[in-house]
């Protein structure tokens, strides 16, 4: 059996010259009297006068490939498909995207080159640059040996995915055969959670305005008619495509109801559950086994992908050296889930990664994810 982690994060050190050089949103920085630096990219997380609550303790985890390769090891990972961390370039001023997407890009396809069959990534694009300089960079992505497509998210040129000026973006990722890995960044607006959001943390943001996000942005996706444009584009959703397995039926039903897309003859023409087996895949970075089920229910067992969303989510202090809770939950979902038809297991633990990335078949495992639990 092959374990391939396809949502496993990295921020090379090119990209943490760049974060540390920044005093906003996102940054690296200490706050003495600590010496720890923390990483600080979520809209709204600078505002906290709680340490814990402002961004993330950052070390070589999030930026030195070799601890990746010692986490692969650590939980039996065979292969993982590396991307960079949010929020990639989004922030970046036009004059300087194009050269920074370059520059990471070669930085990552090298890393991945150092230890061959192990390591992929998705390329990152350089978004606030202009559409021909961004069409260029996919088209130079397919080139690198270890690249597979493209991680993006949700803002798009600015305005979201459903932009009509992406279209020659999605018409070169078709072209190309690259899937684009669409992540979550922006969240919601932060006064959806309150005034006493800071008491709670993380938690909000990250278990309910990122998927939900994911949701808006997919729909958008849809609505537009994206996939009736471009029948060949693949997007791979992470956090199991958020909640558009539970809401796939609602969506489908509302669309059916709307007059003015039945007036303006302007309702997608392929529905929502074609869409989602032929153009979606979806990570099984879920948690439970009752939102993996329904991935597999909509996505079909041939397009869920395991995976971790390593570096985030490492175990609290004092758990350090155990196996992460983060992981070990997604297989045990897995096992509960499929553990007695064991060709869904195996499939969605590697198979259909190495299958439908064209991963090729890293080395023999040292052991089944599975039995770790
Ligand atoms: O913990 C977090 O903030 C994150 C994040 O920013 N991105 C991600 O992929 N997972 C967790």
């Amino acid at each position: 059996m092959t374990i391939v982690d396809i949502h496993t994060h990295v921020y090379p050190p090119a990209y943490m010259d760049l974060l540390r050089s920044r005093d906003t949103v996102p940054y690296v920085r200490t706050f003495p009297p600590s010496t720890e630096e923390r990483l600080i990219i979520l809209p709204g997380e600078d505002s906290s006068n709680s340490s814990t609550a402002r961004g993330r303790p950052i070390g070589p985890e999030y930026y030195d490939f070799s601890y990746k390769i010692a986490f692969m090891d650590q939980h039996k990972i065979d292969i993982s498909v590396v991307s960079l961390a949010n929020p990639w370039l989004d922030f970046l001023p036009p004059s300087e995207a194009a050269e920074t997407a370059m520059l990471i890009n070669d930085d990552m396809d090298a890393s991945c080159g150092l230890y061959p069959g192990r390591l992929y990534a998705f390329g990152t694009l350089p978004l606030s640059a202009s559409v021909e300089e961004i069409t260029e960079e996919i088209r130079r992505l397919k080139g690198m040996p270890w690249i597979r497509g493209v991680v993006m998210g949700t803002s798009g040129l600015g305005n979201g995915l459903d932009d009509e000026r992406l279209n020659p973006v999605y018409e070169a990722l078709e072209e190309t055969g690259q899937t684009m890995f669409l992540h979550p960044h922006y969240g919601l607006p932060t006064e959806v959670y309150g005034p006493r959001a800071s008491e709670y943390g993380h938690v909000l943001p990250l278990a309910l305005g990122f998927p939900l996000e994911t949701t808006i942005a997919v729909a958008r996706l849809i609505l537009s008619g994206v996939f009736d444009k471009y029948p060949g584009l693949t997007l791979l959703l992470a956090h199991s495509g958020g909640t558009l397995p539970f809401l796939a039926g609602r969506l489908e039903s509302v669309i059916a109801h709307d007059a003015h897309l039945k007036d303006t003859n302007t309702a997608p023409k392929r529905s929502i559950w074609d869409v989602l087996s032929k153009n979606l895949i979806l990570d099984a970075v879920v948690y439970s086994s009752v939102g993996l089920k329904a991935a597999v229910d909509v996505a079909g067992a041939d397009r869920v992908l395991f995976g971790t969303d390593h570096p985030f989510f490492p175990p609290l202090e004092g758990e350090e050296d155990q196996p992460w809770l983060s992981v070990t939950t997604n297989y045990k979902a897995i096992n509960d889930s499929f553990g007695l038809e064991r060709g869904i297991a195996e499939g969605v633990l590697g198979d259909n990664a190495v299958r439908l990335l064209n991963l090729g078949f890293g080395r023999q495992s040292t052991g089944c994810g599975l039995e770790k639990i």
